[in-house]
């Protein structure tokens, strides 16, 4: 569990221990703990959401563009889990998960996130002769991560690194809404053509990749559709003719003791 809070484990350990009880054992076992780490992810899962099979075949394929693209981006996390069994808001989702803790996001990070995350929208343009409401939430948070790469990280090369972002103080008060933003509106349309540049040219990389790869991309579907649910080793056995552009994993490094002294 790199990268959860102290308070994301004490809520995983509540669930685990009610869904315990729920399964009259008397000890936490592993299973509970797994699911506990999901609900406290993605929301509780909600199987009596009855889907037709059509909109069955449109979130399989919507999530095998997210996983499809984890796979190969070089700077994703792996794969942990994919789904298409509901969970909270959401009708399918792919977890990725950091390998480490890990403090700082690269660039190149940030702009593989963008693309993973509009795999799914682009899956379902190529696949299908329309495309769904249901991206709403990935256009969303690939909108945000582009707005705060221009606004926040200053890593546009056309707007440099200088921060355009709203007073912290009216932020808290809530008073962005009436206020101006500090800067000009020629710097606010240059920030919007920014975040769409940059949208747009991960939508076409996701699309690139995925029109190599759209025999995996079927077939990574079509197993979502039979068995719902995919774990990380499945994915790996089934995705091992895809070639993933991620670095060969290092020898883990030897943890240095600082209390030797
Ligand atoms: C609805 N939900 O609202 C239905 C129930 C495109 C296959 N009519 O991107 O489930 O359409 O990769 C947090 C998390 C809204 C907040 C997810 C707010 C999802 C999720 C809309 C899959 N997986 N979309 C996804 C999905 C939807 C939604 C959210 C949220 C779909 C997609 C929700
Ligand atoms: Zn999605």
């Amino acid at each position: 569990t790199p990268g959860f809070t102290g308070a994301d484990l004490a809520n995983i350990f509540n669930e685990a221990s009610l869904l315990t009880a729920r399964h009259n054992k008397k000890k936490i076992s592993m299973f509970e703990v797994e699911d506990a780490i999901e609900r406290v992810i993605a929301g509780p899962e909600k199987k009596s959401r009855i889907i037709a099979e059509d909109e069955k075949k449109i979130i399989a394929f919507h999530e095998a563009g997210h996983a499809l693209l984890s796979h190969i981006l070089p700077n994703t996390d792996p794969i942990h889990k994919i789904s298409i069994i509901s969970r909270g808001k959401a009708l399918g989702y792919v977890i990725t998960l950091p390998e480490a803790d890990k403090f700082l996001k690269t660039r190149k990070e940030l702009l593989d996130n963008i693309t993973q995350l509009l795999g799914g929208r682009v899956s379902e343009e190529m696949t299908f002769d329309d495309i769904t409401s249901g991206a709403q939430n990935d256009l969303d948070r690939s909108t945000k991560l582009a707005r705060k790469m221009v606004t926040e990280f200053g890593m546009s090369p056309k707007i440099g690194p200088i921060t355009y972002r709203m007073d912290e103080e009216e932020v808290f008060l809530g008073k962005e809404i009436m206020s101006r933003p500090h800067y000009s509106e020629e710097i606010a349309s240059e920030i919007d053509r920014e975040v769409s540049r940059i949208i747009s040219e991960s939508y076409a990389k996701a699309k690139q990749i995925l029109i190599e790869n759209k025999d995996a991309l079927s077939m990574l579907a079509n197993n979502l559709m039979e068995k719902e649910t995919l774990s990380r080793d499945q994915v790996m056995k089934m995705l091992i003719n895809v070639k993933s552009q991620k670095k060969p994993k290092k020898p883990e490094s030897v943890v240095k003791d600082d209390s030797v002294k």
